[in-house]
C-alpha cells in the first residue's frame, strides 16, 4: 500500500488505464448496428476480460466466471469450446494458460479415467482447484425439481472437447512448444482413455460407446451419442497422427514422452484401428441421428415464441417428460457440425439444421451460437441475426431469468464466436486461416483483430449497397524475421507481408444460399 502512495494518484491512474488499453486493444469488436448492440459486445467482452487473470495463475474460468455462486466456480467443458477460442484470437498467452489449467490435473484426470477402469485421462465434468470431480450428485433443475445427477460418469465428451481446445490453440498459434511439452501428453492419454471406454459390437463389426450423455442433456444415459463417438473418432485420429508427426519431427522429444507415459506402438496401430471404426450414424439424407434410437422418440415441435423469440415450453409437457421426446435442451449435432464445420457439406447441415431447430428448446446458453454461425453458414441472414441478438442480449436481457446467479460465461465466448467464425468467416483448413465474412443486413459493418501465427490482423468489413468492402491488414508480427503470412480472404490464397493490406468487395449474400452437395465423412 505504501508503495502505491508513493506513486500518486495521476500515475496510478495512467498506469491502470494503460493496463486496460492494452487488454481492449486485441479484443475490442466493432460493431456497427444499434448502439444496444455494441453496447451488449463490449459489456460481455468486458466480461470475459475480467474472468482471467493477465499472468499465470494456475486458474480456468468457471460456467458462471466469478460473478455468482451458481455451480460453485467449477469448471466445465464450455471453457474450451465457448470460451477459449475468443483468448485463442484475441490473447493467445491467456488461452496458453487455460490449457495448462487442464495440463496439470492430468494426474487427477488419470485418476479418474483409473477408478472408473479405464486407462488413459478422463477429466472431470466438473472441476475447481483441486482438479478432482466436483459433481453434484443432485441438482436443482429448472422447474426447481430435485433431480439425481449422472453427468458425472456419463458427460463423457469432456475429455475430446479438452483435446479440441488444445488443437484449436495448436492450430491457431503454432506453440510447438506448447505441444510438445503439455499437449501431446494430454492427446496421448484421451486417446487411451477412448481406446478403453468404446465397446466392439463383433455382430455389426464397429466400436460403440454406451451408455452415455450428449450435450443436448434431456436424454440421459443413451448410446452412441453421435457428438460423443465423433469426438471420440476424432481424437483418436488426431493422435496417431500426432504419433507420426513426432516420430518423423521431434523423435527424442516422443521417445521422452512415450517412456514417461508408457506408451507402446500397439497402442496407436489400435487407435488408427477404433478411430475408422467408431460408429457415427448419419441416414442417407444427411440427417443425423443424434444418438441410437432418438428418432424413435415422441416428435415434439416448438410452437410458441416469447417476446425475446426464445421457445416457451409447451404447456402440455413436464420437464420430466422431456426425456421421451424428441426435444433438445441445447445444440447437440449442430455443435458438432460446427466444430467440424470443414467435414460437413452444406446439404447435411442444412437438412440437420432445419430439422433440430425445430426441436432446439436452448434452455442452456450454450445453444445459440451453434445455430447462429450455421445459419450464417447456410445464408439464413435474418435467422442468424436473431440469434446473434438473442446470444449477446443473454446476460444484459436476463433472457435465462437467472443472471442474478452469474453470468452465463460460454454466452460470452459463444457470442464472440458468432463475430468471429460467422461474420467475418475465420476458419482453419490445411494450416491456413480463411477469412470469408457474412453480414447480415442490419450490420452495416465489423471490425476485429485476431491473431494468427504469432501474427496480428486486423479485419474491417463495411457493409455498402448490398457490397461487402473487405480490408485485412497485417499489423504485427512476433516473428521478424519472416517475410511475411499466407491467408484465404475471400477464397483467394494471399500472401502478407507486415503492413501490407488485401482489399476484396463481394457481393453481400441475401436470402438463402442454394446449397450443393459436398463430401461428407
Ligand atoms: O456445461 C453446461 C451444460 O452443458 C449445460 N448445463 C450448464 C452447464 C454449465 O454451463
Amino acid at each position: 500500500m505504501s508503495s502505491l502512495k508513493g506513486k500518486g494518484v495521476a500515475a496510478l491512474f495512467k498506469a491502470h488505464c494503460d493496463a486496460w488499453e492494452k487488454r481492449w486493444v486485441n479484443s475490442d469488436l466493432l460493431i456497427n448496428d444499434e448502439a444496444f448492440v455494441q453496447n451488449n459486445v463490449r459489456l460481455n467482452t468486458y466480461h470475459l476480460l475480467i474472468a482471467v487473470p493477465p499472468e499465470d495463475l494456475d486458474v480456468s474460468i468457471p460456467a458462471k466466471t466469478l460473478s455468482g455462486e451458481w455451480y460453485k466456480g467449477h469448471v466445465f467443458w464450455d471453457t474450451e469450446i465457448f470460451v477459449l477460442p475468443f483468448f485463442i484470437f484475441t490473447q493467445p498467452e491467456l488461452a496458453r494458460n487455460l490449457l495448462l489449467y487442464r495440463y496439470r490435473r492430468l494426474k487427477q484426470a488419470r485418476a479418474k479415467a483409473r477408478e472408473n477402469g479405464y486407462e488413459g485421462a478422463w477429466w472431470p465434468w466438473e472441476s475447481a482447484e483441486s482438479g478432482d470431480d466436483e459433481t453434484p450428485k443432485t441438482w436443482v433443475n429448472f422447474d426447481g425439481t430435485v433431480i439425481p445427477v449422472h453427468v458425472s460418469k456419463r458427460e463423457i465428451h469432456i475429455a475430446g472437447d479438452i483435446i479440441y481446445g488444445v488443437v484449436l490453440y495448436y492450430q491457431a498459434t503454432s506453440d510447438r512448444d506448447f505441444m510438445l511439452r503439455y499437449g501431446a501428453e494430454m492427446v496421448f492419454e484421451t486417446a487411451r482413455f477412448w481406446a478403453a471406454r468404446v465397446n466392439y459390437n463383433s455382430e455389426k463389426n464397429y466400436y460403440e460407446i454406451k451408455d452415455v450423455i450428449g450435450p443436448n442433456e434431456f436424454q440421459e444415459c443413451v448410446d452412441n451419442n453421435f457428438y460423443t463417438n465423433y469426438m471420440a473418432r476424432w481424437n483418436l485420429r488426431y493422435a496417431a497422427e500426432l504419433y507420426d508427426y513426432l516420430a518423423k519431427e521431434h523423435p527424442l522429444r516422443l521417445n521422452r514422452l512415450a517412456k514417461k507415459i508408457e506408451l507402446k506402438k500397439e497402442e496407436i496401430l489400435s487407435w488408427r484401428e477404433i478411430s475408422e471404426k467408431v460408429i457415427a450414424f448419419i441416414n442417407q439424407d444427411g440427417l443425423i441421428e443424434e444418438f441410437e434410437g432418438y428418432f424413435n422418440k415422441k416428435e415434439f415441435l416448438i410452437q410458441e415464441w416469447d417476446e425475446n423469440a426464445m421457445p416457451v415450453w409447451p404447456a402440455s409437457l413436464d420437464l420430466a417428460e422431456a426425456k421421451d421426446t424428441q426435444l433438445v435442451k441445447q445444440a447437440d449435432v449442430i455443435l458438432l457440425m460446427r466444430l467440424f464445420a470443414n467435414e460437413f457439406s452444406s446439404q447435411v447441415k442444412k437438412v440437420n439444421y432445419d430439422f433440430y431447430k425445430k426441436r432446439t428448446t436452448h434452455k442452456s446458453s450454450l445453444s445459440l451460437p451453434s445455430y447462429a454461425i450455421t445459419a450464417l453458414e447456410l445464408g439464413n441472414l435474418r435467422e442468424s441475426y436473431k440469434y446473434f441478438i438473442q446470444a449477446v442480449r443473454a446476460d444484459y436481457g436476463d433472457l435465462y431469468g437467472n443472471t442474478e446467479l452469474g453470468i452465463h460465461a460460454a454466452a460470452l465466448g459463444g457470442a464472440w464466436q458468432i463475430a468471429g467464425y460467422g461474420f467475418a468467416g475465420l476458419k482453419i483448413k490445411d494450416e491456413i486461416l480463411s477469412v470469408n465474412p457474412v453480414l447480415p443486413g442490419e450490420v452495416s459493418g465489423i471490425r476485429l483483430n485476431f491473431w494468427f501465427r504469432n501474427a496480428l490482423f486486423e479485419l474491417k468489413v463495411a457493409n455498402v449497397e448490398e457490397k461487402l468492402q473487405i480490408e485485412v491488414l497485417f499489423v504485427r508480427d512476433r516473428f521478424r524475421n519472416r517475410e511475411g503470412i499466407w491467408l484465404e480472404v475471400c477464397g483467394e490464397k494471399c500472401f502478407l507481408s507486415r503492413g501490407q493490406k488485401v482489399r476484396r468487395c463481394q457481393q453481400r449474400t441475401i436470402g438463402e444460399v442454394p446449397v450443393t452437395a459436398g463430401s461428407q465423412k
